[in-house]
């Protein structure tokens, strides 16, 4: 069994494949297994193709590839390989990969075989030296023709606990993307704190039904499963049907918000489907209390939220045995230090204020990579993160999240800063200035609504839309652009987006999608 003399993920993988070689580590929906020896010895087959394309210990290998078996091997292949991952969103534009190619400068870019020659063009013009593809299966490309009949176990070399692990992109309040530096020992700690909390042992199955490019769907539910040497049925993406279908075979299920709304609002998701499960977990956005309840009605699951960041891993949870209070996101994780300071002061106030939520542990990043500047401004002297979350800490130790001091709008569980999409839509002809802000969205729980002042009086909404398509990914666009005279503005020429957001609250509310 995994134990917590493990700093790194890769030695927490390796240990579950020794004790347990034949238990199942990958279900597909029809119930084929992928067992742990078998994954072991796919990612070092990946790993020496990882060689063979010219990636060394340390170096970057990026990834954007669609959901698969042998893309989520690509992560423990970058492991054994000593490489430092970095998953990409796949709706990500070349534009937008141009950045963060740019400023990563991998060793191997995995792309989608049909986003090859464009890639190909971006990566000679960076000078990135290698780049391979894979299909949405993950039985076809580049990548998986260079691993065929490479050796099927790889001489590691340990990693240092401390050594990175994985680069993880996060948006910017000023548009730049920070590139969040997490270490072996911050991933591995994060997984056994987590399973420990949640009570996970190797009989667990998760329904595994979130992208695998953030930290919530790789990190959260892989390492932790890893953790306990236990299973995944692993989806290609959010199906409300196939979740239905498949969770009589499953005990856990991670989510965002939005698989709770929409499975709540399937027919076929009644009390007695539920009733095999051990736990829903949910993250990456706030959970409405209204969601909890209804849930809890319909299933008498009390839905366990927690609360994490990219940057920090997960820092809070509700308890496995005890409330888990709607609204709230629980405890500090054993390890990990939370408080609530005053944003402008920095003076850590009293249980029951309101302030910045701050935290400070073994899960907490290094830094941003090559953001030294950004780095500093983000940490407190004594160590503590700044998370940018508004909450605070009620008469029972639950912290509770009421807002963000960040600009930021979070649709189904994707993170979106307006200041990126405001210069976006200030680059459109006729567009003179926006304002980009999150309004309740029935299905997304927020979403993106663009506010413009045009001076071209024929501007349209779907001529917004369609200069938006090759500038920003899909999620980042906005579903609806209302057009004003003037923006409204404080006597500091603020633009008031408080009154916007006022404004504009029902407009998507009664809608789905
Ligand atoms: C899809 N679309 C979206 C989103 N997802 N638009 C805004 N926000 C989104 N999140 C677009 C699609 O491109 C499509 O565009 C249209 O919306 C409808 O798509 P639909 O089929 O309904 O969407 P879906 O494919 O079912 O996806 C919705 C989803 C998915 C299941 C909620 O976005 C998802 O899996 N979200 C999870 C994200 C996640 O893993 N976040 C964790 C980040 P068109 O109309 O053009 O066809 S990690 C994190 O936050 C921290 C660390 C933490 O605490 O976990
Ligand atoms: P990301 O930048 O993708 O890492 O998203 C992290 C942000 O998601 C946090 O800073 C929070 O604003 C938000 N978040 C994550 N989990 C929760 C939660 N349970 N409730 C409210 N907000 C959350």
């Amino acid at each position: 069994m995994a134990t917590s003399a493990h700093q790194d993920m890769l030695s927490l993988f390796t240990a579950t494949c020794n004790a347990t070689p034949d238990a199942p580590f990958l279900i597909a929906a029809d119930g084929a297994v992928l067992t742990y020896a078998a994954a072991h010895a796919r990612a070092a087959q990946l790993a020496h193709a990882f060689r063979a394309a010219g990636v060394q210990a340390g170096d970057r290998v990026a990834v954007q590839v669609e959901k698969s078996q042998t893309a989520l091997l690509t992560w423990l292949a970058a492991l054994q390989a000593g490489a430092v991952y970095l998953p990409l969103n796949t709706g990500y534009t070349t534009g937008e990969l141009r950045y963060f190619l740019g400023d990563a400068a991998p060793a191997l870019v995995l792309c989608r075989p049909e986003d090859e020659a464009g890639l190909a063009a971006l990566c000679a013009n960076l000078s990135v030296p290698a780049l391979l593809t894979l299909d949405a299966d993950g039985t076809a490309g580049s990548l998986v023709n260079a691993a065929a009949g490479q050796p099927t176990t790889f001489a590691s070399t340990p990693a240092a606990p401390d050594g990175l692990a994985a680069i993880l992109y996060t948006s910017g309040t000023t548009g730049r993307s920070k590139g969040a530096m997490l270490s072996h020992a911050n991933l591995a700690s994060n997984a056994l704190t987590l399973r420990e909390y949640w009570s996970f042992t190797a009989q667990d199955r998760l329904l595994h039904a979130l992208p695998i490019y953030h930290t919530h769907g790789l990190f959260v539910a892989t390492n932790t499963i890893i953790a306990s040497g236990a299973a995944m049925i692993f989806l290609h993406r959010f199906d409300a049907d196939a979740l239905v279908r498949l969770m009589p075979q499953a005990s856990v299920l991670m989510g965002v918000p939005t698989f709770y709304s929409r499975l709540l609002a399937h027919a076929g998701f009644t009390r007695e489907l539920a009733a095999g499960m051990r736990l829903f977990v949910s993250g990456s956005a706030p959970l409405s209390a209204e969601t909890h309840r209804e849930f809890s009605a319909l299933t008498g699951h009390a839905i366990l939220e927690r609360y994490g960041m990219t940057e920090t891993n997960m820092n809070t949870s509700n308890p496995y045995e005890g409330l888990r209070k709607p609204g709230s996101v629980g405890f500090p994780l054993p390890g990990v230090d939370l408080r609530i300071a005053d944003s402008e002061t920095a003076a850590v106030l009293p249980q029951g204020e309101i302030g910045v939520i701050e935290v400070k542990g073994p899960n907490v990043f290094g830094g941003y990579w090559q953001m030294p500047e950004k780095t500093r401004e983000e940490f407190r002297a004594d160590g503590f993160f700044i998370t940018g979350d508004l909450g605070f800490i009620d008469g029972e130790g639950y912290v509770h999240i009421v807002g963000r001091a960040k600009d930021l709008i979070i649709a189904g569980g994707l993170n979106i800063y307006p200041a990126e999409v405001e210069a976006a839509l200030d680059e459109i002809p006729g567009i003179s200035e926006s304002a980009v802000i999150g309004v309740p969205h029935a299905d997304l729980g927020e979403c993106v609504v663009a506010v413009v002042k045009a001076t071209d009086p024929a501007l349209e909404q779907s001529a917004v839309l369609s200069a938006l398509t090759d500038r920003l990914a899909r999620f980042k666009q906005p579903r609806a652009v209302v057009f004003v005279d003037e923006l409204p503005r404080n006597a500091m020429g603020k633009v008031q987006k408080a009154q916007l957001r006022e404004t504009h609250a029902g407009l998507f509310v009664a809608k789905k999608v």
